[in-house]
């Protein structure tokens, strides 16, 4: 089953859109072993990173044809910044190509992968960071955040270390924003105030 998806995003995506894709499941497999996922989560994660970015590289139009076709409601904010658009479609689309593989619950870790949200399971925040900490990211936030977790990982309670690392991941995206003028979606700012709230990421 792996490798007809795989096939399918070699043959339609950019070399590099699939080597980070491969990369970003090989890292949830990290995070998997960390926080000792069984099998049924394993594949659930394996299954969501290799659809994560499937349609990243659609138009904008694109986008919204398949929002309409698919009663997708989105934020004004994403017309502005297309590159909020592909978390949104990218389950649906998924779905249509392999309707067996693409289940509510891969859908729900796809929908959440650049943003965040408010109260995200385990599994979302396991995509969430793999997508910025997975090896082949050659941005310099990127590889600071991969060490923070990795460096930390052995002595600390993982769970703390990946809120904390989700806030580090949150800040970064804002501070982005903020510096390039751009809106920050409502749950962006959601899944960081949540964590401040309710987690132990203030030591
Ligand atoms: O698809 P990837 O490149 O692997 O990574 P991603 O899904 O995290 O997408 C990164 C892009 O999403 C980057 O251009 C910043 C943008 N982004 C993330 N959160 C927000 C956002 N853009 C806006 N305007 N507002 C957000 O809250
Ligand atoms: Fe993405
Ligand atoms: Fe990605």
């Amino acid at each position: 089953m792996y490798s007809e998806i795989k096939n399918y995003l070699k043959n339609n995506l950019s070399e590099k859109r699939y080597t980070h894709t491969l990369a970003v499941a090989e890292e949830c497999m990290y995070f998997a072993d960390i926080f000792g996922l069984g099998e049924h989560e394993r594949d659930v994660l394996n299954r969501a990173a290799l659809f994560h970015d499937i349609t990243k590289e659609k138009t904008p139009d694109e986008h919204i044809c398949l929002c309409r076709v698919y009663n997708i409601e989105f934020d004004k904010a994403y017309l502005s910044t297309p590159a909020l658009f592909h978390s949104l479609t990218g389950g649906v689309f998924a779905r249509e190509l392999f309707p067996t593989v693409c289940t509510d619950e891969v859908c729900e870790l796809i929908d959440t992968h650049t943003t965040g949200r408010e109260n995200m399971t385990l599994l979302q925040k396991i995509l969430f960071l793999a997508d910025s900490t997975e090896a082949t990211r050659r941005h310099e936030s990127c590889i600071e955040l991969r060490a923070y977790f990795h460096d930390n990982a052995a002595d600390n309670d993982p769970k703390i270390l990946l809120d904390r690392a989700v806030v580090k991941n949150l800040d970064g995206t804002i501070s982005y924003l903020l510096r390039t003028g751009k809106e920050i979606a409502v749950d962006t700012v959601k899944a960081r105030n949540y964590l401040l709230k309710n987690s132990e990421v203030i030591k």
